[in-house]
This record gives structure tokens, C-alpha cells and sequence, in this order.
């Protein structure tokens, strides 16, 4: 139970593309985890509040342009700058939620002309690494038919599918694909059920470093 329960907390990642439902199924695990009493911080990357993610903010609204490298730096600083928080919310034991993470990074910028993986994942290399990165899986026809992609930069179906293949490249064994088609509450108790085995699991073992 919540007030007994001793060791660190956990760093679940939330990924996909736009429309697989990753910001609701982030929500409802986050709704869930409160109402049974645990500490939980629920953390979106980009952080469009800190003064890195306000130029991300126009960057993606189109309001500014910035150089493919130098966007891609900043998205990655933006979660550097999250980590002494993300560490101190671990080592208290809370249950750190993020919707999209390094694994967005990659995904996005390698889906450009002129990027590879390797380039795009050095910035990211030593993050904290998630526990468990829950990745809804969904076809780009089938997220298409949810409604239209919004408007901000990247919202186009053709750059959704590169992003899609760079995510085929990056899946690891820390991840639970998903079908993001099943029933939404469906998603939810798997997501659920596989979260509380992970807590068992992780409890005494150390975070690891992303990618190294
Ligand atoms: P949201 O729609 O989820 O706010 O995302 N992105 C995100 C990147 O290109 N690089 C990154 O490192 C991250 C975290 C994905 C805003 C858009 O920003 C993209 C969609
Ligand atoms: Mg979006």
C-alpha cells in the first residue's frame, strides 16, 4: 500500500504518433495512480513553460524558424533541464508519468532528410531511462480517420509515417507496444496491470542511463 511501500519511484514514457491516444492514456494512469493514494508527477515533454520551451512553443506553431540541428539541441536540453527534478521525484518515490520523451527526439528529427538514428540519439545518450516505455501503436491511416491532424509543425500525414518507421527502429525490450485501436479502457488495464508488476520489479534496482 501507498504508505508502507519503501524504494524509489518509477519513470514510465508514454510514445506515439500524434492521434494514437498516448495523452489520454497518460491522463488515465495518472488519474488512476492518484486514486489509490500514490505520489505521482505527471511531466509532458516538450515543457513548453520553461524559456527553452517557449522557443520550442513558436518553433512548432511556426511563429519562428529555427535551423533541424539546433531545434532538435533544444528539445533535448528541455529534457536535461527537467532531470535534477525527475531524480529528486524518483528517489522520493514518486511515479514519474511523461507524455513523449528521447525516443520522440529521435523519432522526429530522424524522420528529416539529412538525419540519422545514431546522430539524433547522442544528445540523449545518459538521460535517466525510462523503467517501461508505453508505446500505442497505431497506422497512420487509421490516426488520420480520428479527425485531422492539427496544425502545428509536423502534423502532416507523410512525416507521421517516416516517424513512425524511426519508432520501429528504436523499440527495445523496456517497451510495451500497445494496439492503440482496442478499446481505450482495454489499454488502460493492461497498461495498468503492467505497471504494477514493473513497481515490483524496479523497486531495488537503480535507474538506468538511456542509451549507454
Ligand atoms: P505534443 O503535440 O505532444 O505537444 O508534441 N517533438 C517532441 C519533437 O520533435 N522532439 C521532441 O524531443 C519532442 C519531445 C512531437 C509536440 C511536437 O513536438 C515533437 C510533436
Ligand atoms: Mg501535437
Amino acid at each position: 500500500n501507498a504508505l508502507t511501500r519503501r524504494g524509489r519511484g518509477l519513470l514510465v514514457a508514454f510514445e506515439g504518433c500524434d492521434r494514437s491516444g498516448k495523452s489520454t492514456q497518460c491522463q488515465m494512469l495518472v488519474d488512476y495512480l492518484k486514486s489509490t493514494g500514490r505520489d505521482v508527477a505527471h511531466l509532458c515533454f516538450p515543457d513548453r513553460t520553461t524559456s527553452i520551451g517557449k522557443s520550442i512553443n513558436s518553433y512548432l506553431q511556426g511563429t519562428t524558424e529555427l535551423e533541424d540541428h539546433a531545434i532538435h539541441l533544444l528539445f533535448s536540453a528541455n529534457r536535461w533541464e527537467a532531470v535534477p527534478k525527475i531524480k529528486e521525484l524518483i528517489e522520493k518515490g514518486t511515479l514519474v508519468i511523461m507524455d513523449r520523451y528521447a525516443f520522440s527526439g529521435v523519432a522526429f528529427t530522424a524522420a528529416k532528410k539529412g538525419f540519422d538514428v545514431k546522430w539524433c540519439k547522442n544528445p540523449d545518450r545518459g538521460l535517466p531511462s525510462p523503467d517501461v516505455v508505453f508505446y500505442l501503436d497505431i497506422s497512420i491511416k487509421d490516426a488520420e480517420m480520428r479527425g485531422q491532424f492539427g496544425e502545428e509543425r509536423y502534423e502532416k500525414a507523410e512525416f507521421q509515417q517516416r516517424v513512425a518507421d524511426i519508432y520501429k527502429q528504436l523499440r527495445s525490450d523496456d517497451w510495451k507496444v500497445l494496439d492503440a485501436m482496442r478499446d481505450k479502457n482495454d489499454i488502460h488495464m493492461e497498461i495498468r496491470s503492467t505497471l504494477l508488476e514493473m513497481e515490483e520489479l524496479c523497486r531495488d534496482a537503480p535507474l538506468k542511463n538511456l542509451w549507454t
